[in-house]
């Protein structure tokens, strides 16, 4: 058994996750942020069967989309010791950060 974690942006997690519940699987949405743009995401924790691992990554790749977004980074001033002035980036995130992990057991109560 493996489990999915799939970090997403919160616009394709709707469609993911019906996606994923229409092939029978599990699915559990947690709010998330990222460290980097501190805005939130979205986690996915999908517990499953080996033989359905591949279906559920195909799924993830299918759905989420890359997206331009804007960062603010900060810039040293030269000669103002530590100060810093703000200055827009732009990152490309998504369409997914996935970890595949090994389950070593799985229990219901
Ligand atoms: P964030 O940490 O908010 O990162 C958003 C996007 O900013 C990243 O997109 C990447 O394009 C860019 N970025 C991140 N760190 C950067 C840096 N030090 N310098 C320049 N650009 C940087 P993604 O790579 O698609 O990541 C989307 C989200 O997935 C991340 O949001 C974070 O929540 C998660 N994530 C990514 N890699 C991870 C990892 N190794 N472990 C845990 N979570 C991760």
């Amino acid at each position: 058994m493996k489990l999915v974690f799939a970090i997403v942006q919160d616009e394709d997690s709707p469609r993911l996750i019906t996606a994923l519940m229409d092939e029978g699987l599990g699915v559990t949405k947690l709010a998330s942020t990222g460290g980097f743009l501190k805005s939130g995401n979205t986690t996915l924790l999908v517990g499953l069967d080996d033989d359905k691992l591949d279906l559920c990554l195909g799924l993830i790749e299918k759905t989420c989309k890359n997206r331009r977004q804007i960062a603010t980074s900060q810039m040293p001033l030269s000669g103002a010791g530590t100060m810093y002035a703000p200055y827009p980036i732009e990152v490309t995130v998504g369409g997914a950060t996935v970890f595949v992990l090994s389950v070593d057991q799985f229990v219901k109560y």
